[in-house]
């Protein structure tokens, strides 16, 4: 069997680029940099206890860049920084279907860092291919949530 095109993996079912995601070590200094240097606009803020993160995102045309900081040190956020330091931490693709976006991938023999979905920014629900199978880059999956769900 050969290995299938990403065409056949994914085909339509990534519809945008959603977010690109930046970690930050002062949150409410990036939101200020960002609307001062480039008039990006505040339009969500939220805590993910579970990813570990306080989020801002700010807007840019019909997408956003997603400010991430570390509720704690051992996170992926504050991993990140510790190795890192600021920059570029994840893409995130917008897809119909996370379920089953994260099947074709898997069957196509790529890894996704959670069995099952988890939640994401204002209810999304969201997975990772993990970024040693994606060229280096640390890909989300987000499957918004349905209008009016937050
Ligand atoms: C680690 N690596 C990365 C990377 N993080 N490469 C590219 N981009 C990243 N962000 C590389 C390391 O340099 C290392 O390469 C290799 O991956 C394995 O590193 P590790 O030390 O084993 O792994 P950890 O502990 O750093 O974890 C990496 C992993 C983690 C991707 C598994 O960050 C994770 O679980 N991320 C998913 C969740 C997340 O990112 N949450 C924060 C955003 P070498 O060559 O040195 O071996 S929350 C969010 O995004 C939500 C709110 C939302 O949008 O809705």
């Amino acid at each position: 069997m050969s290995t299938p095109s990403p065409a056949e993996v994914l085909g339509p079912v990534v519809t945008a680029i959603d977010h690109v995601g930046f970690a930050v070590r002062d949150l409410d200094a990036a939101i200020a940099f960002y609307g001062r240097a480039f008039g990006l606009p505040l339009v969500h803020r939220e805590v993910n206890e579970e990813q570990g993160v306080e989020e801002a995102m700010v807007g840019i045309g019909d997408s956003c860049i997603q400010l991430l900081s570390a509720l704690r040190p051992d996170t992926a956020i504050g991993k990140f920084l510790e190795r890192n330091g600021e920059g570029i931490q994840q893409v995130a693709f917008r897809v119909v279907d996370v379920d089953d976006a994260s099947q074709r991938l898997r069957d196509a023999g790529l890894r996704l860092l959670y069995d099952a979905p988890r939640r994401g920014t204002a209810g999304s629900r969201i997975n990772f291919v993990h970024p040693k199978d994606a060229g280096g880059v640390l890909i989300e999956l987000v499957e918004p949530a349905a209008e009016g769900a937050h």
